[in-house]
């Protein structure tokens, strides 16, 4: 039985590596479980930030008018583990997988930096990045990587508050941002799903957006998610071990 799993296991690993690196335009999507195995807590499921913390009174811009100083505390804490934490074999194989097919775009829903950190080019974060801020009163973005700071932190040009430059549940996310990743799971021939439960909209539906338009739909978890089912391939398994092996 378990020679059985692990050859089906294998065929499923053979058949992505075929039709992925035979492709023209290949997009991935990534969610928190590719940075697990670097270390960042996911959010959702037994050991995730949710279990321990509130996300609506940590996630959403009535927690941050409320108490700025509470939520800035928890995204310190964000910071300071994330700062330690570096790519797995995951983000490698991508960054491989980038310069192995014609047009490749990776969406990530990661505020943690680690594509990029890894080499990744053709990145759009559309969730944010826990290491910008951004003025509540002037807009103003910046790249910033303390770790300890007075919080909350006052913008530099007119005093107001900065805050996480990431998108917390009831907010929209970036329109160009999002029209390019859409564009870009409308051109693919395959969506890469990596490492997401799968809940969260918008992305949670850009599996079927690609399906729609062609796209074939290969999905990688260590467990299957209510998407599951609506995509062309589902493999399940560590992406730290899976990934390599898919881009080689
Ligand atoms: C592994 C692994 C390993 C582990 N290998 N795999 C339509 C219907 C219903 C609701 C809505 C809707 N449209 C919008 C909403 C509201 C809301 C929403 O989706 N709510 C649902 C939860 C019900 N969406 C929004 O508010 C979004 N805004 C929006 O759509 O604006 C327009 C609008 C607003 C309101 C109404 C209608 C329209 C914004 C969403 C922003 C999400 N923000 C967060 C926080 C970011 C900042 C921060 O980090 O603090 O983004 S929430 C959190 O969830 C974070 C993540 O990016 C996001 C997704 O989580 P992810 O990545 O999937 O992680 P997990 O933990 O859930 O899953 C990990 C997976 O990995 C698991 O499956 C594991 O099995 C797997 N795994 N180890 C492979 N080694
Ligand atoms: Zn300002």
């Amino acid at each position: 039985m378990a020679l059985n799993n692990s050859r089906t296991l294998r065929d499923k690993i053979l058949k992505a590596r075929e039709l992925i690196l035979s492709s023209e335009y290949v997009v991935v999507l990534t969610g928190a479980g590719i940075s697990a195995e670097s270390g960042v807590p996911t959010f959702r499921g037994s050991d995730g930030i949710w279990r321990n913390y509130n996300a609506m009174e940590l996630a959403t811009p009535e927690a941050f008018n409320t108490n700025p100083k509470l939520v800035w505390e928890f995204y310190l804490w964000r910071r300071r583990l994330i700062a330690s934490c570096n790519p797995n074999p995951a983000h490698y194989a991508l960054v491989k997988l980038e310069q192995k097919v014609p047009f490749f775009t990776l969406i990530t829903q990661n505020v943690d930096g680690l594509h990029h950190k890894a080499g990744s080019k053709n990145v759009l974060e559309i969730h944010g990045n826990l290491w910008r801020v951004r003025c509540t009163r002037c807009g103003r973005n910046e790249y910033d990587t303390k770790t300890e700071m007075d919080v909350p932190p006052r913008c530099d040009s007119c005093g107001g508050i900065l805050r996480p430059d990431v998108v917390w549940f009831g907010e929209t996310l970036s329109t160009d941002v999002l029209s390019e990743a859409i564009n870009s799971l409308k051109k693919a021939d395959i969506l890469l799903i990596v490492g997401t439960s799968g809940v969260v909209e918008p992305a949670a539906s850009f599996g079927m957006i690609a399906r729609q338009d062609g796209a074939f739909v290969i999905e990688v978890n260590l467990e299957k998610t209510p998407r599951s089912g609506f995509y062309n391939l589902t493999i399940t398994g560590k992406a730290g071990e899976v990934l390599p092996q898919i881009v080689g």
